[in-house]
């Protein structure tokens, strides 16, 4: 069989601009709920804060200061032989309060012209930008003045950024990425993180606590239809202004396993498989909502709250490509008696056949191939994995040197799995491993969580210089990339 990768395959690296730029409050940026996510552990949950609190410690403000690092960050990538490089856009630094005003002083020249020099940055280096216009940073003024996406009207502040963009780097920019995650609002703990649905009160990010704990499930999923609808007019828009731009979803990829061939186990897989996955798939590749989101709705509670135009936007507004993030595979059992294990945005019960990160997250690159699998089986379009990537903590050798063989373990069985894919008939077009750089983790605010192929001195209390080192990593993934896959 082939070792070799697509001549054309996107090699990259992924980031997001709350956990990597800093400059919180730089060139005219307004707040984002991210900069009121406080710092944490895995033990001691991060906490969002309404306000800003004195004597706490937020992560995103300085994060590794990528705002003014960018440069030297991106001739790295470069070096490692990147041919893109997923970011995203800070919507508060286009809008700093997230509302459009015409004839005003929006949108943010300033922060328009960071982006154009970081994208230029990454083009004189042979590097396409990926970008994200939505990555778990709402703007704080949309949470407080409209509760977030509850309100149907972000929708046309959210269309009306996005076409901004759109215009701004026609010819630069050909490949964006509407909601990062965007099925994370389908799952209770969803509603701040993405959605911007405002809690009244300090809310520790504890997702296990908050998969049992009070919901308004009705609120998240009507977030969740004004995204949908957003997204799909931002894709038309897209289209209009430059047909080489390409606009995809990206979802969190929710592989289950039944825990035993118990039908109850099988059964209870099924729904969970479909609701994590295949709902916002389905709606945003395929142009409706699948048919067993009727019974789901029904039986939470749900009432979408439909507008004349919605079906019809749906449909004329289908992404271009599928994009998603895998860390790790799930479990699910109907016996409430089984042990729990955890999983980016997973929850479920622990697979014996499989071992766990130090931040108890199952490692299962076989998992990568079936889902893989699965997705092109059901919607055959070009598919990219825009974030894999091993969480653990590195140390930094007296000389220098970081060493992370159990980071090239990881990173080689998912390459592995995703030739495989490829071999089974699979059209994978890229694949961008997150954390491509050291950033503060977005669950646990922790920069002790590191992904990176570059190690950035910097510790969860931000102490450190910022500096940059290449650890074992970053050569082996440019001997990866150069030899197409093969030299791993
Ligand atoms: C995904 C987010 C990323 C990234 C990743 C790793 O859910 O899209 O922003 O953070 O998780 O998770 P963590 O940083 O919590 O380890």
């Amino acid at each position: 069989m082939n070792k070799l990768f697509p001549e054309n395959f996107l090699w990259g690296g992924a980031t997001a601009a709350n956990q990597c730029e800093g400059a919180w409050n730089e060139d005219g940026k307004g707040v984002s709920s991210a900069d009121l996510m406080t710092g944490g552990t895995l033990t001691s949950p991060r906490t969002f804060t309404p306000n800003i609190k004195a004597d706490a410690y937020y992560p995103s403000h300085e994060a590794i200061d990528h705002y003014h690092r960018y440069e030297e960050d991106i001739a790295l990538f470069a070096e490692m032989g990147f041919k893109c490089y997923r970011m995203s856009i800070a919507w508060t630094r286009i809008f700093p309060n997230g509302e459009l005003s015409v004839g005003g002083d929006l949108p943010n020249r300033a922060g328009l012209e960071h982006y154009r020099k970081v994208f230029e940055c990454c083009k004189k280096h042979g590097i396409e930008p990926i970008v994200t216009l939505s990555h778990y940073e709402m703007p704080y003024h949309l949470m407080t003045a409209y509760n977030g996406w509850s309100d149907r009207r972000v929708i046309d502040f959210f269309v009306g950024y996005c076409e901004t963009v759109f215009n701004e780097y026609k010819g630069l920019v050909k490949y964006y990425l509407t909601f990062n995650e965007i099925n994370i609002l389908a799952t209770p703990f969803g509603g701040i993180m993405a959605g911007g649905i405002l809690p009244q009160k300090d809310v520790k990010l504890d997702f296990a606590a908050m998969t049992k704990g009070e919901d308004d499930a009705n609120t998240r999923f009507n977030a969740l239809h004004h995204q949908f609808v957003a997204s799909a007019k931002a894709v038309r828009i897209a289209h209009a202004v430059d047909p080489d731009i390409k606009v995809g979803c990206m979802v969190a990829a929710m592989v289950s396993y039944p825990l035993s061939p118990n039908p109850d186990d099988i059964l209870l897989t099924q729904q969970s498989v479909r609701t994590g996955n295949y709902l916002c798939g389905d709606v945003m590749v395929r142009g409706a909502y699948p048919a067993f989101a009727r019974r789901y709705f029904d039986e939470h509670g749900i009432t979408i709250r439909w507008e004349d135009g919605d079906a019809e936007t749906l449909k004329n507004g289908t992404v271009d490509f599928y994009t998603f993030s895998y860390y790790a595979s799930g479990c699910i059992s109907a016996d409430p008696a089984q042990a729990s294990a955890a999983g980016n945005m997973l929850f479920g019960v622990k697979n014996p056949y499989l071992p766990l990160s130090d931040w108890g997250w199952p490692i299962d690159a076989k998992g990568l191939r079936y889902f893989l699998n699965e997705l092109y089986d059901r919607y055959q379009i070009p598919l990219m994995i825009v974030e894999n990537g091993l969480g653990a903590e590195d140390t930094m050798e007296p000389g220098g040197g970081v060493h992370d063989p159990y980071r090239i373990a990881y990173l080689k069985a998912h390459v592995e799995a995703m030739r495989e894919a490829i071999a089974d008939g699979v059209d994978l077009i890229g694949y961008t491993p997150w954390g491509c750089i050291d950033i503060v983790s977005a669950s646990t605010g922790e920069m002790k969580k590191r992904y990176g192929f570059i190690y950035v001195d910097k510790d969860n209390d931000g102490n450190g210089t910022l500096n940059r080192f290449r650890k074992d990593s970053f050569y082996w993934y440019k001997r990866c990339i150069e030899s197409r896959g093969a030299d791993l």
